[in-house]
């Protein structure tokens, strides 16, 4: 009886609690049926391969607009080829708002971008303004319309916003139920220390990450968690960089704050010194916050075991080394404050993280789909639509090779980017098969992105971002 499509024969499927040997029946993209002996039109072979839920990417930038009106390199079709290429169906990238300016500005512009992706993704809009007018007015468009989680900067000119704003944000998230992600490091130290490297002639890359150091963001942490402690609103903190910024998060969830924390591939394999490289070469390591020191990393696995960070993005950002929009695009002889912060890492993340969790014995397999895939999707409403197998999910699958070892190189990136960071990182484990909603959109490297072929994803409120009830004195200064 041919009832299914498509099946995925023979594969052990992977979710982020079990493992187990089945087939994988869909129907018009939908998983409809997972069980043995199952029969389709048509059939791929699974024999061997661990079978995953595509992964889920919940920060990356693409095609951002800046405020100097330059735009992220990576397009919406190129970073889907990449997506693909390294096993990831969905994107949660960012709109922007710029100071002086309603959201509005720049929605039209963005969305008709964001049209053309051959990927499935929800948004994230970024708050730099936030003027009553946006919070009373855009905000709860917004949730209407589907896009739940705002993202704000406790640093960087021109994006940062004050205590003052960022309590209003939170407030305001609180009364129309959207997610809150927030970019934690401390603005005048930034800049005090910054200037101060300046003046002592130390322009160079390496610079970044002295101007920056671990006490900068362990401070906007705790500040960012007092903040929506004070007025009862979950947060998600962006791109924890070590142990110590965990530590704010843990110490917090251990009194019940609903707060939750994400880390990245580069915090995971790079480090300071790679911003040390000669010349100019340390520019293509330069994020922020700034990769640690060697043994940093570790602290980071002990805060991902303990569920403290259960999210890995990539934070991808398409800044190019040698192109003219890129790192250089204040001039080639930039210093360390005016080089665009942010790397490219949307195809690397998931053999990385592989790699170093599963591959290396860190963290079970079910923990690698449950921290790139189901819980991005969780928090971010998508769940289960996205980011698990089961019954009626999309069927965006990954045919994954547990032991093919790769040496990255920029051209198995497929990206717009003309270099990657991890250039000659060994990886066990590599992504042989990627499929969207049914669809076979990577076979063994070849990619195909068909541009409009991805859909818009509307975000529900998921349970872990709802407020506790709970406010200092029973006063609930969001509500008045
Ligand atoms: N923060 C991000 O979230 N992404 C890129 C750069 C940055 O500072
Ligand atoms: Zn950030
Ligand atoms: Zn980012």
């Amino acid at each position: 009886m041919n009832i299914h499509d498509l099946v995925i024969r023979g594969g052990t499927v992977v979710t982020a609690s079990d493992t187990f040997v089945a087939d994988i029946g869909i129907v018009d993209g939908r998983i409809v049926t997972l069980g043995t002996g199952l029969d389709g039109r048509e059939a791929i072979d699974a024999t061997g391969r661990l079978v995953l839920p595509g992964g889920v990417d919940s920060h990356c930038h693409i095609e951002q607009l800046e405020a100097d009106g330059s735009v992220h390199e990576e397009s919406f079709e190129s970073a889907a080829r990449s997506a693909f290429a390294g096993g990831t169906t969905t994107v949660i990238p960012f709109a922007p708002q710029f100071k002086g300016e309603p959201i509005a500005a720049h929605a039209d512009d963005y969305r008709a971008r964001a049209a053309r992706s051959p990927i499935d993704y929800a948004l994230h809009q970024i708050i730099t303004d936030p003027t009553p007018d946006v919070l009373d007015r855009e905000v709860p468009a917004l949730v209407g319309a589907g896009v739940r989680s705002l993202k704000v900067f406790l640093t960087y000119d021109p994006l940062h916003i004050d205590d003052r704003q960022f309590l209003a944000v939170l407030a305001a998230a609180k009364r129309v139920g959207a997610t809150v992600c927030v970019h934690c490091e401390n603005y005048e130290a930034i800049r005090w220390r910054a200037e101060a490297l300046l003046r002592a002639g130390r322009p160079e890359p390496a610079s970044h990450a002295v101007s920056r150091p671990k006490l900068v963001e362990r401070e906007a942490t705790y500040r960012a968690i007092a903040l929506a402690e004070l007025v009862d609103q979950p947060i998600h903190i962006f791109h924890v960089s070590c142990a110590e910024v965990a530590e704010e998060i843990a110490r917090a969830r251990a009194r019940g704050v609903k707060v939750t924390g994400e880390t990245c591939p580069q915090y995971l394999v790079l480090t300071a010194a790679d911003m040390a490289r000669p010349g100019r070469e340390g520019a293509k390591f330069m994020c922020s916050p700034s990769p640690r020191e060697a043994g940093d990393a570790e602290g980071l696995w002990a805060a991902i075991r303990a569920g403290t960070l259960d999210v890995i993005s990539s934070d991808h950002c398409g800044f190019s080394f040698g192109g003219q929009a890129g790192k250089w695009l204040n001039g080639a002889d930039s210093d360390f404050t005016r080089i665009p912060n942010g790397i490219p890492g949307l195809a690397a993340r998931l053999p990385l993280v592989f790699s170093e969790g599963v591959a290396s014995g860190r963290i079970e397999v079910t923990d690698f789909v449950r921290l790139t895939a189901t819980t991005p999707a969780k928090r971010f409403g998508l769940y289960p639509r996205k980011g698990t197998i089961a019954p009626g999910s999309d069927a965006d699958l990954v045919l994954w090779d547990p032991t093919r070892r790769v040496t990255l190189t920029n051209a198995l990136m497929q990206h717009a980017i003309d270099y990657t960071p991890y250039e000659g990182h060994e990886v066990t484990g590599w992504p042989t098969l990627t499929l969207a909603r049914g669809q076979v959109v990577m076979r063994d490297g070849t990619v195909t992105a068909t541009l409009g072929a991805g859909r818009f994803l509307p975000a529900d409120l998921p349970r872990d971002a709802r407020p506790r009830g709970l406010v200092p004195d029973g006063f609930d200064a969001a509500l008045v």
